[in-house]
């Protein structure tokens, strides 16, 4: 697995609308919310997850747990979600968890790094859904030099390699630019192996 590889356009229209009618069946059973985190602020992006792990951040800190809040355990992945899954990275080790990311027309995520998974051989898949996303990514150590990239919908990103430990972020969306969705927002379903 190289480093950063983005296909825009990876799925067509009518994929894209399958795509957002499982991700609200998703959320009909794990119903999104914002999670605290360890500062005591709650997040802006709204998120749930599928698989048997989905990600969770409260005051106790962040991590992979079992079940939603509600105590529920997380929906499976859908077959259209592994499928993507299947064809970017086919070498790859079979996703246990899909967080599902939704940005309000506010919301945003700071620079971070993916570094809770256990075996960070494994690479990251990315897809956008709705409005367009002002994507930001820097290197593994803070404060370095950063790249912007726009992710629309129905692009794919695939990291691996060496850009799995590079700092990431949304610095914005673009409310309205895509009719994807019943009204302004997007969604990003992130898909990795976390045991
Ligand atoms: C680059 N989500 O949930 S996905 C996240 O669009 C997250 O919702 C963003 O960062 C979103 O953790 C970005 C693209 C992404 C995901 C994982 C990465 C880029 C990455 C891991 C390493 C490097
Ligand atoms: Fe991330």
């Amino acid at each position: 697995m190289r480093g950063l590889l983005h296909y825009p356009g990876w799925l067509s229209s009518d994929e894209q609308r399958a795509l957002a009618e499982d991700v609200r069946q998703i959320a009909v059973r794990a119903p999104l919310f914002s999670p605290i985190t360890p500062s005591g602020k709650a997040m802006s992006v709204r998120m749930t997850s599928a698989g048997r792990f989905g990600w969770t951040a409260d005051r106790q800190g962040y991590r992979y747990a079992p079940a939603h809040p509600s105590g529920l355990p997380w929906p499976a992945i859908p077959e259209s979600v592994l499928a993507i899954w299947r064809a970017v990275v086919p070498e790859a080790r079979a996703p246990e968890s899909c967080l599902v990311n939704f940005y309000g027309p506010e919301a945003r995520m700071g620079l971070h790094q993916d570094r809770d998974e256990r075996d960070l051989s494994q690479p990251v898949v990315s897809i956008s859904l709705g409005d367009d996303a002002l994507f930001r990514i820097g290197s593994e150590t803070r404060g370095g030099p950063s790249q912007s990239l726009w992710l629309r919908s129905g692009d794919v990103l695939v990291m691996g390699g060496e850009a799995r430990l590079l700092h990431h972020g949304i610095d914005r969306i673009a409310p309205g630019s895509s009719m994807l969705l019943r009204g302004p927002g997007r969604i990003n379903l992130t898909l990795r192996v976390v045991s």
